[in-house]
Protein backbone atom coordinates (compact mmCIF):
# COMPACT_ATOMS: atom_id res chain seq x y z
CA UNK A 1 0.00 0.00 0.00
CA UNK A 2 2.77 2.32 1.18
CA UNK A 3 4.89 1.47 -2.67
CA UNK A 4 1.39 2.63 -4.46
CA UNK A 5 1.44 5.84 -2.45
CA UNK A 6 4.36 6.77 -2.92
CA UNK A 7 4.51 5.71 -6.99
CA UNK A 8 0.90 8.10 -7.02
CA UNK A 9 3.19 10.85 -5.36
CA UNK A 10 5.85 10.34 -7.70
CA UNK A 11 3.58 10.55 -10.71
CA UNK A 12 1.76 13.68 -9.11
CA UNK A 13 5.31 15.50 -8.93
CA UNK A 14 6.44 14.52 -13.01
CA UNK A 15 3.00 16.14 -13.99
CA UNK A 16 3.66 18.85 -12.14
CA UNK A 17 7.18 19.47 -13.51
CA UNK A 18 6.11 18.59 -17.06
CA UNK A 19 3.13 21.22 -16.57
CA UNK A 20 5.54 24.21 -15.12
CA UNK A 21 7.91 23.50 -18.02
CA UNK A 22 5.26 23.77 -20.68
CA UNK A 23 6.38 26.83 -23.36
CA UNK A 24 2.76 28.22 -23.03
CA UNK A 25 2.62 28.60 -19.59
CA UNK A 26 6.21 29.88 -18.86
CA UNK A 27 6.37 33.29 -16.84
CA UNK A 28 7.90 35.76 -19.39
CA UNK A 29 11.60 36.45 -18.51
CA UNK A 30 12.27 39.87 -16.90
CA UNK A 31 13.09 42.08 -19.28
CA UNK A 32 16.02 43.66 -16.63
CA UNK A 33 16.70 43.39 -12.89
CA UNK A 34 16.77 46.86 -11.07
CA UNK A 35 17.98 47.82 -7.69
CA UNK A 36 16.84 50.27 -6.34
CA UNK A 37 17.19 52.18 -3.04
CA UNK A 38 14.90 54.10 -1.18
CA UNK A 39 15.93 56.76 1.33
CA UNK A 40 12.98 55.81 4.09
CA UNK A 41 8.90 56.47 4.83
CA UNK A 42 9.51 59.35 6.13
CA UNK A 43 5.74 60.79 4.65
CA UNK A 44 3.03 60.11 2.34
CA UNK A 45 4.82 61.27 -0.52
CA UNK A 46 7.70 58.44 0.16
CA UNK A 47 5.39 55.92 0.71
CA UNK A 48 3.08 57.31 -2.58
CA UNK A 49 6.44 57.10 -4.55
CA UNK A 50 7.74 53.35 -3.17
CA UNK A 51 4.20 52.28 -4.35
CA UNK A 52 4.39 53.64 -7.67
CA UNK A 53 7.88 52.10 -8.18
CA UNK A 54 6.66 48.98 -7.09
CA UNK A 55 3.68 48.88 -9.45
CA UNK A 56 5.30 50.31 -12.69
CA UNK A 57 8.13 47.56 -12.28
CA UNK A 58 5.52 45.12 -12.72
CA UNK A 59 3.58 46.91 -15.22
CA UNK A 60 6.82 46.98 -17.11
CA UNK A 61 8.19 43.28 -16.99
CA UNK A 62 11.20 44.88 -14.43
CA UNK A 63 12.32 42.42 -11.67
CA UNK A 64 12.85 44.99 -8.72
CA UNK A 65 15.52 44.96 -6.08
CA UNK A 66 13.33 47.06 -3.20
CA UNK A 67 15.77 48.45 -0.25
CA UNK A 68 14.59 50.95 2.39
CA UNK A 69 17.43 52.91 3.76
CA UNK A 70 14.90 53.96 6.84
CA UNK A 71 16.66 57.56 6.70
CA UNK A 72 20.38 56.62 7.19
CA UNK A 73 23.17 57.68 4.34
CA UNK A 74 24.84 54.44 5.63
CA UNK A 75 22.21 52.00 4.64
CA UNK A 76 21.88 53.72 1.42
CA UNK A 77 25.70 52.93 0.69
CA UNK A 78 25.58 49.36 1.89
CA UNK A 79 22.60 48.46 -0.33
CA UNK A 80 23.92 50.02 -3.51
CA UNK A 81 27.44 47.76 -2.82
CA UNK A 82 24.74 44.45 -2.54
CA UNK A 83 23.07 45.87 -5.67
CA UNK A 84 26.54 45.52 -7.23
CA UNK A 85 27.65 42.00 -5.87
CA UNK A 86 24.30 41.04 -7.47
CA UNK A 87 25.33 41.88 -10.66
CA UNK A 88 21.79 44.31 -11.44
CA UNK A 89 21.49 45.82 -14.91
CA UNK A 90 21.02 48.60 -13.41
CA UNK A 91 21.10 51.01 -9.98
CA UNK A 92 18.20 53.69 -9.17
CA UNK A 93 18.51 55.05 -5.54
CA UNK A 94 16.73 58.51 -4.18
CA UNK A 95 20.04 60.38 -2.17
CA UNK A 96 19.38 61.34 1.66
CA UNK A 97 21.92 64.15 1.08
CA UNK A 98 23.63 65.34 -1.24
CA UNK A 99 27.27 64.81 -0.48
CA UNK A 100 29.48 61.81 0.31
CA UNK A 101 28.68 59.66 -2.78
CA UNK A 102 31.61 59.69 -4.97
CA UNK A 103 32.99 56.34 -3.98
CA UNK A 104 30.51 54.05 -3.84
CA UNK A 105 29.24 55.21 -7.64
CA UNK A 106 32.65 54.94 -8.44
CA UNK A 107 32.58 51.36 -7.64
CA UNK A 108 28.93 51.05 -9.55
CA UNK A 109 31.04 52.65 -12.20
CA UNK A 110 33.74 50.20 -12.67
CA UNK A 111 31.67 47.30 -12.26
CA UNK A 112 29.52 48.82 -15.62
CA UNK A 113 26.02 49.16 -13.77
CA UNK A 114 24.44 52.73 -14.78
CA UNK A 115 23.01 54.59 -11.95
CA UNK A 116 20.03 56.36 -12.08
CA UNK A 117 19.23 59.45 -9.74
CA UNK A 118 15.47 59.66 -8.41
CA UNK A 119 13.85 62.04 -6.57
CA UNK A 120 16.73 63.96 -5.28
CA UNK A 121 20.53 64.96 -6.71
CA UNK A 122 23.73 64.54 -5.17
CA UNK A 123 26.58 67.03 -4.98
CA UNK A 124 29.72 65.51 -7.05
CA UNK A 125 32.87 66.94 -9.40
CA UNK A 126 32.24 63.72 -11.41
CA UNK A 127 28.96 64.24 -13.84
CA UNK A 128 30.23 60.69 -15.36
CA UNK A 129 29.21 58.72 -11.86
CA UNK A 130 25.37 59.10 -12.63
CA UNK A 131 23.56 58.49 -16.16
CA UNK A 132 20.52 60.99 -15.49
CA UNK A 133 18.21 62.17 -12.70
CA UNK A 134 14.42 62.25 -12.92
CA UNK A 135 12.70 64.35 -10.12
CA UNK A 136 10.76 67.24 -9.37
CA UNK A 137 12.46 71.36 -9.96
CA UNK A 138 12.43 71.87 -6.26
CA UNK A 139 13.73 75.47 -7.29
CA UNK A 140 10.81 76.40 -9.07
CA UNK A 141 8.61 75.15 -5.92
CA UNK A 142 10.14 77.55 -3.87
CA UNK A 143 9.39 80.38 -6.34
CA UNK A 144 6.24 79.20 -6.88
CA UNK A 145 5.28 79.56 -2.88
CA UNK A 146 6.69 82.79 -3.16
CA UNK A 147 5.09 84.18 -5.72
CA UNK A 148 1.94 83.29 -3.55
CA UNK A 149 2.67 84.59 -1.02
CA UNK A 150 3.59 88.09 -3.12
CA UNK A 151 -0.06 88.02 -4.01
CA UNK A 152 -1.44 86.97 -1.17
CA UNK A 153 0.23 89.76 0.48
CA UNK A 154 -1.08 92.48 -2.19
CA UNK A 155 -4.39 91.05 -1.93
CA UNK A 156 -4.31 91.67 1.79
CA UNK A 157 -2.51 95.19 1.53
CA UNK A 158 0.07 94.00 3.94
CA UNK A 159 2.94 96.00 4.15
CA UNK A 160 5.19 93.83 6.50
CA UNK A 161 5.18 89.82 6.18
CA UNK A 162 6.67 88.11 9.23
CA UNK A 163 7.57 84.60 7.91
CA UNK A 164 9.11 81.43 9.40
CA UNK A 165 9.92 78.55 7.72
CA UNK A 166 9.93 74.98 8.67
CA UNK A 167 12.54 72.79 6.44
CA UNK A 168 13.25 69.74 5.18
CA UNK A 169 16.06 67.44 5.80
CA UNK A 170 19.23 69.06 5.66
CA UNK A 171 21.80 69.18 3.40
CA UNK A 172 19.40 67.51 0.88
CA UNK A 173 18.31 68.86 -2.26
CA UNK A 174 14.57 69.60 -1.58
CA UNK A 175 15.44 71.76 1.54
CA UNK A 176 18.21 73.20 -0.28
CA UNK A 177 16.31 74.29 -3.66
CA UNK A 178 12.94 74.92 -2.16
CA UNK A 179 14.71 77.28 0.38
CA UNK A 180 16.68 79.47 -2.32
CA UNK A 181 13.80 79.73 -4.88
CA UNK A 182 11.93 81.29 -1.88
CA UNK A 183 14.15 83.36 -0.72
CA UNK A 184 15.67 84.26 -4.16
CA UNK A 185 11.90 85.43 -4.87
CA UNK A 186 11.32 87.22 -1.55
CA UNK A 187 14.69 88.80 -1.56
CA UNK A 188 13.63 92.35 -3.34
CA UNK A 189 10.39 92.53 -1.45
CA UNK A 190 11.16 95.45 1.38
CA UNK A 191 7.81 93.42 3.18
CA UNK A 192 9.09 90.32 3.02
CA UNK A 193 10.88 89.35 6.73
CA UNK A 194 11.99 85.74 6.81
CA UNK A 195 12.34 85.62 11.22
CA UNK A 196 13.64 82.27 11.15
CA UNK A 197 13.84 79.13 9.51
CA UNK A 198 14.22 75.64 11.59
CA UNK A 199 14.74 71.98 10.61
CA UNK A 200 11.59 69.90 10.69
CA UNK A 201 13.29 66.92 9.11
CA UNK A 202 10.27 66.14 6.74
CA UNK A 203 8.57 64.45 9.30
CA UNK A 204 5.29 65.34 10.92
CA UNK A 205 6.25 65.07 14.78
CA UNK A 206 8.94 67.33 14.05
CA UNK A 207 6.73 69.59 12.25
CA UNK A 208 4.91 69.95 15.51
CA UNK A 209 8.06 70.44 17.64
CA UNK A 210 9.37 73.29 15.77
CA UNK A 211 5.50 75.05 15.53
CA UNK A 212 5.82 75.17 19.59
CA UNK A 213 8.84 76.46 19.48
CA UNK A 214 8.26 79.05 16.77
CA UNK A 215 5.00 79.61 18.53
CA UNK A 216 6.43 80.12 21.60
CA UNK A 217 9.53 82.67 20.61
CA UNK A 218 7.28 84.91 18.57
CA UNK A 219 3.45 84.13 18.88
CA UNK A 220 1.04 86.57 17.60
CA UNK A 221 3.87 88.39 15.25
CA UNK A 222 3.97 85.16 13.03
CA UNK A 223 1.94 86.04 9.83
CA UNK A 224 3.13 83.14 7.73
CA UNK A 225 4.71 79.33 7.49
CA UNK A 226 6.81 78.40 4.71
CA UNK A 227 6.63 74.53 5.32
CA UNK A 228 9.06 72.44 2.92
CA UNK A 229 6.21 69.44 3.00
CA UNK A 230 2.88 68.60 3.98
CA UNK A 231 3.87 66.14 6.45
CA UNK A 232 5.49 69.01 8.85
CA UNK A 233 2.55 71.47 8.10
CA UNK A 234 0.16 68.60 9.16
CA UNK A 235 2.27 68.60 12.33
CA UNK A 236 2.05 71.99 12.87
CA UNK A 237 -1.71 72.80 12.12
CA UNK A 238 -2.37 71.62 15.40
CA UNK A 239 -0.02 73.20 17.45
CA UNK A 240 -1.05 76.51 15.70
CA UNK A 241 -4.85 75.79 17.00
CA UNK A 242 -3.76 74.79 20.40
CA UNK A 243 -2.18 78.10 20.64
CA UNK A 244 -5.72 79.71 20.02
CA UNK A 245 -4.90 80.64 16.10
CA UNK A 246 -6.98 79.95 13.53
CA UNK A 247 -4.76 78.03 10.50
CA UNK A 248 -5.25 80.17 7.12
CA UNK A 249 -6.54 83.55 8.49
CA UNK A 250 -4.83 84.31 11.55
CA UNK A 251 -1.60 82.84 9.75
CA UNK A 252 -0.80 82.27 6.13
CA UNK A 253 0.17 78.48 5.74
CA UNK A 254 1.99 77.58 2.52
CA UNK A 255 3.01 73.79 1.92
CA UNK A 256 4.54 71.78 -1.02
CA UNK A 257 3.64 68.11 -2.16
CA UNK A 258 -0.07 68.33 -2.87
CA UNK A 259 -0.81 64.75 -0.91
CA UNK A 260 -4.61 64.07 -0.32
CA UNK A 261 -4.60 64.91 3.40
CA UNK A 262 -3.14 68.36 2.92
CA UNK A 263 -5.34 68.90 0.19
CA UNK A 264 -8.31 68.31 1.52
CA UNK A 265 -7.19 70.39 4.50
CA UNK A 266 -6.93 73.56 1.88
CA UNK A 267 -10.25 73.01 1.10
CA UNK A 268 -11.23 73.45 4.51
CA UNK A 269 -9.33 76.94 4.18
CA UNK A 270 -6.53 75.64 7.09
CA UNK A 271 -3.94 75.80 4.46
CA UNK A 272 -3.90 78.41 2.22
CA UNK A 273 -1.62 77.19 -0.59
CA UNK A 274 -0.03 73.94 -1.91
CA UNK A 275 2.99 73.47 -4.59
CA UNK A 276 2.46 70.34 -6.22
CA UNK A 277 5.71 67.76 -6.22
CA UNK A 278 4.70 64.53 -7.66
CA UNK A 279 6.24 61.29 -6.12
CA UNK A 280 4.64 59.63 -9.71
CA UNK A 281 8.14 59.22 -10.95
CA UNK A 282 8.03 55.46 -11.79
CA UNK A 283 6.88 55.16 -15.38
CA UNK A 284 10.10 57.51 -16.32
CA UNK A 285 12.16 55.69 -13.92
CA UNK A 286 11.57 52.10 -15.90
CA UNK A 287 11.79 53.41 -19.50
CA UNK A 288 14.76 55.04 -18.55
CA UNK A 289 16.47 51.90 -17.35
CA UNK A 290 15.38 49.95 -19.67
CA UNK A 291 16.83 52.53 -22.41
CA UNK A 292 19.75 52.35 -20.10
CA UNK A 293 19.66 48.28 -20.64
CA UNK A 294 20.04 48.74 -24.07
CA UNK A 295 22.69 51.40 -24.43
CA UNK A 296 20.44 53.86 -25.34
CA UNK A 297 20.83 57.83 -24.70
CA UNK A 298 18.70 59.01 -22.16
CA UNK A 299 17.79 62.48 -21.06
CA UNK A 300 20.25 63.72 -18.46
CA UNK A 301 17.55 65.78 -16.30
CA UNK A 302 13.52 64.44 -16.62
CA UNK A 303 11.37 66.83 -14.87
CA UNK A 304 7.97 66.25 -13.83
CA UNK A 305 5.04 68.91 -14.75
CA UNK A 306 3.60 70.37 -11.47
CA UNK A 307 0.83 72.53 -10.32
CA UNK A 308 -0.36 75.34 -7.16
CA UNK A 309 -3.20 74.92 -5.76
CA UNK A 310 -4.36 77.70 -3.26
CA UNK A 311 -7.37 79.38 -1.82
CA UNK A 312 -7.52 81.70 -4.98
CA UNK A 313 -8.93 78.71 -7.45
CA UNK A 314 -11.94 76.52 -7.23
CA UNK A 315 -10.95 73.59 -5.83
CA UNK A 316 -13.73 71.49 -6.09
CA UNK A 317 -12.55 70.24 -9.46
CA UNK A 318 -8.85 68.56 -8.32
CA UNK A 319 -9.13 64.42 -8.89
CA UNK A 320 -7.99 61.99 -6.04
CA UNK A 321 -4.39 62.48 -5.13
CA UNK A 322 -3.04 58.71 -5.32
CA UNK A 323 -0.92 59.63 -2.46
O1 LIG B 1 8.66 66.72 -0.50
C1 LIG B 1 8.87 65.11 1.21
C2 LIG B 1 9.66 63.87 1.25
O2 LIG B 1 12.30 64.49 -1.77
C3 LIG B 1 10.50 65.50 -2.88
O3 LIG B 1 10.83 64.17 0.52
C4 LIG B 1 10.95 64.67 -1.77
C5 LIG B 1 10.52 65.17 -0.41
C6 LIG B 1 9.03 65.43 -0.23
O4 LIG B 1 9.79 63.30 2.42
O5 LIG B 1 7.56 64.96 1.63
Amino acid sequence: MRKVKQICMLLALFTLIAGCARPSEQAEEPKLLLGFSQLGSESAWRIGNTRDIEQKAEEYGVSLMLENANQKQENQIAAIRRFIAYKVDVIAFSPIVEEGWDNVLMEAKNAGIPVILVDRDISTENEELTACLIGADFYSEGVQAARYLIRKADSLNMDQVNIVEITGTEDSTPMRQRQAGFMDTIKNDDRMKVMESVNGDFLKSRGAECMRYLLEKYGDDIDVIFSHNDEMTLGAIPEIEDAGYTPGKDVIIISIDGGQEAIDVLKEGRINCVVECTPMLGSKLMETALKLKNGQEVEKLIHPEEKVFSDEQDLSGIEPRGY
